[in-house]
Order: structure tokens, then sequence, then C-alpha cells
């Protein structure tokens, strides 16, 4: 009966909570709803034609948004769970609709593209690489020490598509699911930390050269997407304060509970998420300064790029132009400076157990910035 419906909107039909204009937002707050696997993945998918495109069913498509909200649930992890997923959906939409890359990327990118940003940390168990490793857990046996949540986040993917009450892609021609499929790999695999450097290094000598005009390749457009998906990943501290600070707060109580665990179960008893002593202010500066400002920089070229066309060499429609995160990330960095001034806030984010920020508190700071 869901077919005579399509002329209303998904929306109207699933009795959604939002609609997709809200999710066109760089400030969209996913934490003030429920469930938010099926919306990002009804709205988004559609805003992009995908259900019409691969003829999509769409109660599969919610039999799979189910599956997807149990997986990331499975562990309780604190930030990595579907509201993360659902996040960099949502954000990666975001960049899509500021950028002229929907006219760059193929209808195929672009879906493998928003299916890995949905599935990048399915079933992570709050846990990361290193401590996997350290700890022979069966899953770094398995995947012997290489990339591997990566690896098990698209594995366990691709072993639930194996049930065709979950495979949305059931109408991909074989070869276009082979594309798609190994896109979607190197997608996720990229999401690993441990390439960041790497994947920062290659763009910037690659837009250093265009803007000497002594470069006569392009980059691929794999390369484009694994930085997309990379900064939605970490997009969490390029958001407004208010949202910003929601995800830094269960990010650091995740590495806490890590830390506690480490205490216990590793060898030397050195953990390296120690709630006693890390000092929450300095973490978050070095991520915002080391790690996420490099790649927004990176990633406001990307998004200006409108042709990957070898023979007309790479044009960008403006040269400069202001995104909404190069307001926030500034703010946000300058705002944990001025915390880190301030010795008694130190105290109290040092000393709280589990780490409470107290927002309204904090606010002063923002003001102060
Ligand atoms: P995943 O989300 O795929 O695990 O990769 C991103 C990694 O970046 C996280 O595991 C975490 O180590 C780090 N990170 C993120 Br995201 N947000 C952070 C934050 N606000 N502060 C510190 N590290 C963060
Ligand atoms: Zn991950
Ligand atoms: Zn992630």
């Amino acid at each position: 009966q869901l077919r005579m419906h399509t002329k209303e909107s998904i929306a109207t039909i699933f009795h959604l909570p939002v609609d997709i204009n809200q999710l066109n937002h760089w400030s969209f707050n996913i934490m003030e709803y429920n469930d938010p696997i099926t919306f990002t993945i009804l709205l988004i998918f559609d805003a992009h034609d995908l259900i019409s495109h691969y003829r999509i069913d769409l109660e599969v498509l919610k039999n799979l948004a189910h599956a997807l909200a149990e997986g990331y649930t499975k562990f309780r992890a604190p930030y990595h769970n579907d509201y993360h997923g659902a996040d960099v959906l949502q954000t990666t939409h975001c960049f899509l609709t500021k950028s002229n890359l929907l006219h760059v990327f193929t209808q195929l990118e672009i879906t493998a593209l928003l299916f890995a940003a949905i599935i990048h940390d399915f079933e992570h168990p709050g846990l990361n690489n290193n401590y996997l490793v350290r700890t022979k857990s069966d899953l770094a046996l398995i995947y012997n020490d290489f990339s591997v949540l990566e690896n098990h986040h698209s594995s366990s993917i691709f072993k639930l598509l194996r049930d065709k009450n979950l495979n949305i892609w059931l109408n991909m021609n074989s070869d276009e699911y082979r594309i798609f499929r190994s896109l979607v790999i190197s997608l996720v695999l990229a999401t690993d930390m441990a390439n960041h450097a790497s994947l920062i290094d290659r763009m910037s000598t690659y837009f250093f050269f265009k803007e000497t005009n002594s470069t006569t390749t392009t980059p691929d457009s794999k390369t484009l997407l694994q930085i997309i998906l990379h900064a939605a990943d970490i997009s969490n501290a390029a958001k407004p304060w208010s949202i910003y600070i929601q995800s830094a707060e269960k990010i650091t109580e995740e590495f806490f509970l890590q830390g506690d665990l480490e205490k216990v179960y590793y060898d030397d008893n050195k953990p390296t998420f120690d709630r006693e002593s890390t000092d929450v202010v300095q973490l978050q500066i070095g991520f915002i300064s080391h790690i996420v400002y490099p790649t927004f920089d990176v990633l406001s070229k990307v998004l200006q790029i409108d042709s990957l066309d070898h023979s007309s060499k790479l044009t960008t429609t403006k040269t400069i132009s202001t995104f909404p995160w190069q307001y926030d990330l500034q703010l946000n960095l300058e705002t944990w400076r001025q915390v880190s001034k301030d010795n008694d806030v130190q105290q109290i984010l040092i000393n709280k157990k589990p780490l409470k920020l107290n927002l309204e508190n904090l606010q002063t700071y923002v003001e102060k910035a």
C-alpha cells in the first residue's frame, strides 16, 4: 500500500519527527530526536533519489534501519552509537548540499558515500583499535591488528546484506554492486584515524600544486569521498558549541570507560585515558587544532571543486567561500582557551566522575570568546 502514497512525502507516510529541510542545516541537533537512524536514512536516501533509482522496498529499508540501530546500540557506547551514525549521515548530506559535488560524482559514488556514512561505525564496542590490539581481542586477531574496528564495521554490514529482508541494493546490477561494495569498503577503512595524516597530506599537496599552477593531475573521486566522510566523522568539534559540547562529553566518558578497563587489562596498567589525570581541555584543544582544523581546511577546498575533468584541469567556482564551520571551529577553540585560563573550572572538569560539564557555566566562556 506504500506505492499508492508516493505523491505524499516520506516524512508524512512514516510520521517522521522532521522533514528534509531541517536536515540541510549545519546547526541541526540530532540529539533532540528519538530513533535517529530511521528518519535520517529515509529522508536523505529519498532526497538523493536512491529509493526510486534503485527501486528500494521501503519495508526492507525500514528493516535495515532497525537492524542498524540494534547493532549501533548493542554495546551501549556513550558516543559511538546510533546518534553518531545518523549524525555522520546528516553531516555528509549537509556537505553535499553546500557544494557542486553532486554534479561531479556519479550517482553510484553518492550512493556509496551516503551508505558508508550511516554504517561506518556499526557495532562499535566503545573501545578503540589500540585497546583491542593490546588486549589481544578476538577482533584484533581476526583482522591481524589492521584497522580492526573499521574492518569489522564494513564486514558485518555486508554480512547483514546477505539477508534479502535487509538488502536494499537487490536491484543493483552485478557490475554496479561490485563498484559500490569496493567503494564502501575503502570509505569505511579510510575512517581509521591512523589514515588521517596521509589523507590530508595527499590533498594538501594537490591543492598546493594547483594554486601554483604546476599540476596536471586531478585527485581521484575516491580520495575526495574519503575526505568528506572523514570530515563528517570528526565534525562534532566544528558544530555550534551547544551541540559540540554534548558530543565532547559523551566521547570523553567513552574514553574514560576504556581507561577504567585499561587499568585492569593492560599488562603495564598504564592507561591512555585515565579519568583521574586526563586534561579534558587540552585534549579538545589538541583535537581541534591538530586534527579538525587541517581536515576542514582541505574540506573547504574540496567542496569548491566543480569539475574533475582532466582536460579542463580542476576548476573551482569561488576562491573564497565561507562555510558555517569556519566560524564554529574558531569559536569552539577560543572557548576552550578561555576555559583553560580558569583554574577553578579546570578543577571541576578534571575531578567530576563521570565527567559532567556544566553547560550553563560554560556558556559564559562562549560569550567571553
Ligand atoms: P570514529 O568516530 O570513527 O571512531 O573516529 C573518530 C575519532 O576521533 C574518535 O574515535 C576519537 O578518538 C576522535 N574524536 C572525535 Br570523533 N571527537 C573527538 C573529540 N571531541 N575529542 C577528542 N577526540 C575526538
Ligand atoms: Zn570509526
Ligand atoms: Zn565515526
